[in-house]
């Protein structure tokens, strides 16, 4: 049997998936009412052919629990978030979901870590917790990173289609692992070190926060000198050998606002042009509030509270608020002490920021300014509703050439 250890947007779809494909497999979270949530057959979040996969799984038997499983495979997908002062990662959920599989777990199990962490975590927190008991690593007890790659809102096909990394000690035992994700990965599963596991993983999220950095420098740039940066990078893209990624209102989400950071922590003063990046995609939620500023200012609009924010969440149709340039902007008011602006995100049910609204035509009402910060479905198919607006597309989702853009 397989615990899955952590029921998040990680754990949740693995385990479900395994479970979907003929393996036993208990999913144990702390959280309680997200047990009992899930227990009662609903799904946690939202997210696009979730709901059958839960469906498939549950029909194949799969159980939930607060409790840790006596077995001899578990799979560790907790957060692991970073210090915000020395940049590095805090492990503590890694370790005291480790601390409790030891104290339950089977001769020889296998423990797979599926949370990103940063190069040389293993060694230095996890490695110790199996000394500290007297267990031999690799004889009495395994360890494995195998972490995650899927993107939230197309995580069930990320999870059968993407190529995955496993790094363990021994090639016998990543080739273990290698035939219990083959149960469902179609993508190509490579087998390596865990210090090279750990790396690659924060190597991957690391490129693509620079290249979005190089996109919204150039988004100032362009700004700076009345350039229309979408068409430059238009053209800039038939190139064969560029891709220049999308600017907007900064970097949100649980991984590349946050990974890139574990190296620049990790390695100061070689970390250079990923230290620039973090600094650059950390400055557009305060570039996007300047915007604003001008066009308020152009437009004669006198207040902040006729001034709405549409989309709350860190990127297009997803119900994840970790990180969202949207929270960062509004923190940055706060530090401006200015307040008043209205917000409306139609993913977001619950009241998490003041003058946040659920109805959007009351949200219109509101406004003369809407700044597009997320780029939902919802708002490209109600795109009318905005007529006689000015708007402030962040995301350059629409086609009207009058709009103001970054
Ligand atoms: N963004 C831009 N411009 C772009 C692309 C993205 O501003 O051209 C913004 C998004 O709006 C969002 C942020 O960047 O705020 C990150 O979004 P994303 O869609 O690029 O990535 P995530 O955070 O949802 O998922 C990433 C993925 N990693 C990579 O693409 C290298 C995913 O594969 C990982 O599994 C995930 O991080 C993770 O958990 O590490």
């Amino acid at each position: 049997m397989i615990n899955v250890i952590g029921l998040g947007y990680i754990g949740l779809p693995t385990a479900l998936m395994l479970a979907a494909h003929g393996m036993e497999v208990t999913g144990t979270d702390y959280n309680e009412e997200l047990v009992h949530t899930l227990k009662a057959g609903r799904t946690t979040f939202k997210e696009e052919g979730l709901e059958e996969l839960f469906h498939k799984a549950v029909e194949s038997g799969i159980q939930f629990s607060n409790q840790y499983q006596r077995t001899d495979m578990y799979i560790v997908s907790v957060p692991t978030p970073y210090d915000k002062k020395s940049k590095k990662v805090d492990a503590r959920y890694v370790i005291s979901a480790i601390r409790s599989i030891l104290e339950v777990c089977l001769q020889e199990s296998i423990i797979v870590i599926e949370s990103t962490v940063s190069p040389g975590t293993i060694d230095r927190y996890v490695r110790p917790l199996f000394k500290e008991r007297n267990l031999v690593i690799g004889k009495d007890i395994h360890i494995v990173h195998a972490p995650e790659r899927i993107i939230p809102g197309n995580m069930v096909y990320e999870l059968l289609n993407n190529n995955r990394t496993i790094g363990a000690d021994s090639f016998e035992v990543g080739e273990k692992v290698k035939t219990i994700y083959s149960s469902f990965c179609k993508g190509e599963i490579i087998v390596t070190d865990i210090r090279t596991a750990e790396m690659t993983k924060v190597v991957e999220n690391t490129f693509r926060d620079i290249n979005i950095a190089y996109a919204n420098e150039l988004a100032k740039i362009c700004r700076s000198d009345n350039l229309d940066v979408y068409e430059i990078i238009r053209i800039a893209n038939k190139h064969p050998r560029v891709n220049i990624l999308s600017p907007g209102p900064g970097v949100g989400g649980h991984c590349i606002s946050v990974d890139p950071w574990f190296l620049v922590g990790d390695y100061p003063g070689l970390a250079n042009i990923i230290l620039a990046a973090r600094k650059i995609n950390d400055s557009m939620p305060e570039f996007v509030l300047r915007r604003i500023y001008e066009i308020m200012k152009e437009n004669n609009i006198r207040e902040v509270g006729r001034v709405g924010l549409y989309g709350l969440t860190y990127k297009e149709d997803v119900d994840d608020v970790r990180e969202s340039p949207t929270l960062q902007l509004l923190d940055c008011m706060e530090k401006h002490l200015a307040g008043g602006i209205r917000v409306y995100d139609p993913w977001i049910t619950k009241d998490i920021v003041e003058n946040q609204y659920h109805n959007f035509e009351d949200f219109l009402n509101d406004v003369d300014l809407v700044v597009i910060m997320v780029g939902h479905n919802h708002i490209k198919q109600n795109s009318h509703m905005l007529d006689g607006k000015y708007i402030l597309d962040t995301r350059s989702i629409m086609e009207n050439e009058e709009i103001y853009r970054l």
